[in-house]
């Protein structure tokens, strides 16, 4: 009776003490690659071209962390020719082929987009010395070209980005105003005949809220299916900010596409704030991340989180909102912020 009184009180004493924070696997993982392995989904993060050549402590951090890698701006269209027919391979080659040797997936970004498209490109069209019939052709190429190089090699390929606008309206391009809305279908189908592997998305920002988008691009993805366009993903980019509530929504928002039979991804994952960083800021940051991984950890169809860049070293945060800052999961020193060890918490569900 003694015995089994004290065996009783030992079991409660187990009870009592908190769990660790990673339940589900026993001890926490000591970093994002075996999260990534844990979680069983990729784990990526977009990559800088000029930091992966120059800086070692970058280079060997990036390898070491993640599963996957997207270029940041490498395989953009200005990028990769930036003269008509003269092609600039260099930057996005490099990145492939360390990605290769460190074991990570790569995500194709992005072969249609309204912005860094070469002046060649954009200036024809305004001058008209490109005209509609020509455009397509262009396009195709493009697509043929870039998705064919990289055949086998990209796991999936923002195939369209940014095609809605906040409105919900179809976002107004070249490629809308020239070539009518059925250029998203085509860009599909030549990616697929490009790279037959390969998972075709759509990838867009403020997708994890904003209802007029989140309508139209649902609509949008009907329609493709409905005409067995080959699209096999959505991509939600994840650019948030502490100065705004958390997108509570993003969960079932996430499955009304999931649903429709779509793997997902968070594609661009970052958590701005506005500057100087303080550690209430930096608590709530690790918030937001651990919601964002939670969210993807917790629908079985979502493959992937990506952040767009890991240190607060290289970020386009800085240049683009005027005294925003420190959105990513590392400081400077690539030392780990709250985030960083926030997403080492999250388990599946
Ligand atoms: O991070 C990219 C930055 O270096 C470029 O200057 C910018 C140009 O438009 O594009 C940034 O990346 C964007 C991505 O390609 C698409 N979604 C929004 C990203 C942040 O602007």
């Amino acid at each position: 009776m003694k015995r089994l009184l004290l065996g009783l009180a030992a079991f409660a004493l187990v009870l009592a003490l908190p769990l660790p924070a990673f339940a589900g696997g026993g001890r926490q993982p000591d970093d994002l690659r075996e999260l990534s392995h844990k979680l069983r989904m990729y784990i990526g993060s977009a990559v800088d071209v000029t930091a992966l050549a120059e800086e070692a402590d970058y280079r060997q951090v990036l390898n070491r962390e993640f599963t996957h890698i997207t270029a940041e701006n490498a395989m953009k269209w200005e990028s990769v020719e930036p003269q008509r027919g003269v092609y600039t391979w260099e930057g996005a080659d490099a990145i492939v082929r360390n990605a290769q040797r460190n074991r990570q997936k790569v995500r194709g970004h992005t072969l249609v987009w309204h912005n860094q498209l070469p002046t060649w490109l954009t200036e024809g069209v305004a001058d008209g010395s490109i005209d509609a019939k020509e455009l397509r052709r262009i396009l195709r190429d493009h697509i043929m070209t870039e998705a064919g190089r990289y055949r086998g090699k990209i796991r999936a390929w923002d195939v369209v980005n940014e095609v809605v606008d906040d409105e919900g309206n179809m976002r107004e391009s070249i490629w809308l105003t020239h070539l009518g809305p059925g250029y998203i279908a085509d860009a599909f189908r030549w990616a697929h005949q490009a790279d037959p592997h390969a998972k075709l998305y759509i990838n867009d920002y403020n997708l994890e809220w904003n209802t007029a988008k989140i309508d139209t691009t649902l609509a949008i993805v009907k329609d493709l299916k409905a005409k067995r366009v080959p699209i096999h993903g959505i991509g939600f980019q994840g650019h948030l900010g502490i100065q705004y509530d958390y997108p509570a929504d993003f969960p079932a928002v996430m499955s009304r596409f999931t649903d429709l039979g779509l793997e997902a991804a968070i594609t661009e994952a970052d958590v701005r704030m506005v500057m100087p960083a303080t550690p209430e800021k930096l608590a709530t940051q690790a918030d937001y991340y651990q919601r964002m991984l939670a969210t993807c950890a917790a629908n079985d169809r979502c493959v992937e989180f990506t952040v767009w860049g890991y240190t607060d070293r290289h970020s386009w945060v800085p240049g683009w909102f005027d005294g925003e800052g420190a959105a990513n999961i590392m400081d400077e020193n690539l030392a780990p912020k709250p985030a960083y060890n926030a997403l080492l918490s999250v388990r599946r569900t």
